[in-house]
């Protein structure tokens, strides 16, 4: 079957659909495309694996997946035809790890195939392929019905991926022009539509204004240091703190752990905070509804966003969170937050899924969101974690120590050097400082190691803009 009777027969499917379709995202495309019923038409569904085989047959693999579902049944035949074991990953279970959630067997090390409907932006594909090599697979081929993108294969490409697909967004748009089931205003429509969408993707900038702020004054004390200061009693913690605040850039407060907390205590906190030039963040992690949260910020005895300038954020309530704490805020000065996006406990419960969506709301709330708190399982892993945040907001990493290891209640510690070179603009420490005989001397070689890994390892493509135009 040749390239136009497979762009036919889609269309005639109706997976290949023109008009005015409503996107999840609100926006709408002048055209749509969904192989998923394809299934259900054997006719169309033979000639379509046999066009995968064809086009798979040279290439070199040990296995083959498909991405559930619209692909996996799609891999299975061809993986028969070929004599090739199948392996496939349940999707509802994707997290980091992904180790025991890939069904089939395989050996380390085994080239997998991996096939696809569909490719938008590439970075789903290249999400699978981080999942699949964590699991000790290596994956180099993407085989797809529709290329519908102008940049997948060259964001593939750049990193090490081959993307190869039956038909093109152009084919389809010719093809279907040459047949007279398309006029011309209409392929030229998804054209455009197709451009300004992967423009607007590309500048993935945002610009918040505590990130900037935090940011000026890392640069300005040449520090990434933020304190996590979880004493229990006044007079501890601000022995510690007046000994440690030349070195850091934040300090990080559960106030709810202090035993004799009264008004006093932000009042003195805010007045340090401005003498020795660093800012303060509540770390209460809120995770109500609206309502109930904003009551949590702004009530109650700590009135936490009277002193404040961040708070710590899940999402796992939905979005109207942010609504609920920073918005309707009538002139007062509200703060802004750094969200929940992987957390550094053992065997939580936040997977990639849910991270993706936390980072997708954060860039959606510039104003409020600064940035997340992310953690990563290893240099690598935090390295890709960290690719994936917007521009403009920042990651700030706890469970950091001079050396790598646990606690026994499943905190996990990656070194000030990885947690540095695999993207964290500001390092969070808590025991390693006010744990240490001497805090003083201790949150000096933090900040010191801290520094010079930044100073020494990343690109100015990686530190944030606002560094950058002040270095
Ligand atoms: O995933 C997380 C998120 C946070 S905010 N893991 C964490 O450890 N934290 C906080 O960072 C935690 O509540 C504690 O205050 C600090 C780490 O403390 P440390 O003593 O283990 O350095």
């Amino acid at each position: 079957m040749s390239q136009t009777n497979l762009i036919l027969d889609l269309e005639n499917a109706g997976a290949v659909k023109f008009g005015n379709f409503v996107l999840k995202s609100g926006k709408v495309s002048p055209f749509y495309f969904d192989l998923r019923d394809i299934v259900s038409k054997p006719e169309i569904f033979q000639r379509m694996v046999d066009l995968l085989v064809e086009k798979v047959r040279p290439m070199e693999f040990d296995v083959v997946t498909g991405i559930p579902y619209t692909a996996l049944p799609y891999a299975a035949v061809v993986a028969q035809r070929l004599g090739k074991p199948l392996i496939y990953c349940r999707k509802e279970e994707k997290s980091y790890g992904l180790g025991g959630s890939i069904v089939g067997s395989y050996r380390k090390g085994d080239r997998c195939l991996v096939i696809d409907d569909l490719i938008t932006t590439g970075e789903s594909k290249l999400e699978t392929a981080e999942a699949f090599e964590s699991a000790g697979l290596v994956v180099k081929d993407f085989v797809v019905f529709i290329d519908r993108s102008l940049k997948a294969k060259e964001v593939l490409g750049s990193r090490g991926y081959r993307l190869h697909s039956l038909v093109n967004l152009e084919e389809i748009l010719t093809t279907l022009l040459s047949h007279g089931k398309i006029t011309a205003h209409q392929a030229e429509q998804a054209r455009t539509f197709t451009r300004n969408l992967e423009a607007s993707q590309a500048d993935t900038r945002v610009k918040n204004p505590f990130a900037d702020k935090l940011s000026e004054l890392m640069y300005r004390k040449q520090t990434n240091l933020i304190l996590s200061l979880d004493a229990t009693n006044k007079a501890d913690f601000f022995r510690i703190l007046e000994a440690t605040a030349s070195e850091i850039a934040m300090v990080k407060v559960h106030v709810d752990i202090l035993e004799d907390f009264d008004p006093t205590f932000p009042v003195r906190l805010s007045a340090l905070a401005e003498e020795e030039d660093f800012y303060i963040m509540a770390d209460r992690k809120f995770a109500d509804i609206g309502n109930t949260a904003r009551m949590q910020y702004r009530g109650g005895i700590y009135r936490i966003a009277d002193w404040a300038d961040a708070v710590t954020v899940h999402l796992i309530s939905g979005e109207d969170i942010l609504k609920g704490l920073f918005g309707d805020a009538e002139g007062r000065s509200i703060g802004s937050a750094f969200l929940l996006a992987r957390m550094s406990s053992r065997n939580n419960l936040i997977n990639e899924g849910y991270t993706r969506k936390v980072i997708e709301i954060g860039r959606q709330y510039p104003a409020w969101v600064a940035g997340y708190i992310g953690h990563g399982e290893s240099l690598e892993d935090l390295k890709r974690f960290r690719e994936k945040l917007p521009e403009g907001q920042l990651l700030l990493m706890p469970g950091v120590q001079l050396r790598k290891g646990k606690d026994e209640l499943g905190q996990q510690y990656m070194t000030v050097e990885d947690a540095v070179i695999g993207g964290a603009d500001g390092i969070i420490v808590g025991r390693g400082i006010y744990g240490a005989p001497d805090p003083a001397s201790s949150a000096k070689i933090y900040r010191e190691k801290g520094w010079e890994a930044m100073e020494a390892h990343r690109s100015p493509k990686l530190v944030h803009s606002s560094m950058a135009t002040i270095a």
